[in-house]
């Protein structure tokens, strides 16, 4: 992710966003944030809960789990604003 996306116009972001994704050879270009306009946040918040909830399917498939109770998702607390 990129933080600060309000500080450069439009056009600047748009190629600094595509020389960042090729210069490190990212799959996909980051996602763009700006704690002032409050751009990408909802969509920083979506990308962390889905990692959140891939890492426990994975954790749940290889491990023996004895509780009764599964924890609570990571989905409904990050989602919270
Ligand atoms: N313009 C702008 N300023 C921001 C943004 N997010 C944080 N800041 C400011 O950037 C300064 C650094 O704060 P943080 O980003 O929390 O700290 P950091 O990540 O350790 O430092 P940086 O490397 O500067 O980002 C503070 O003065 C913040 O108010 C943003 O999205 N836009
Ligand atoms: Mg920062």
């Amino acid at each position: 992710m990129l933080t600060k996306a309000d500080k450069l116009k439009r056009g600047e972001m748009a190629k600094a966003r595509q020389a960042i994704t090729k210069k490190l050879g990212l799959v996909s270009p980051p996602l763009l944030t700006s704690v002032l306009t409050g751009q990408g946040i909802v969509e920083l918040k979506a990308e962390i809960a889905k990692r959140l909830n891939e890492r426990r399917r994975t954790a749940a498939r290889t491990q023996n789990n004895y509780s009764c109770r599964p924890n609570p998702s990571p989905v409904s607390y990050l989602l919270k604003s």
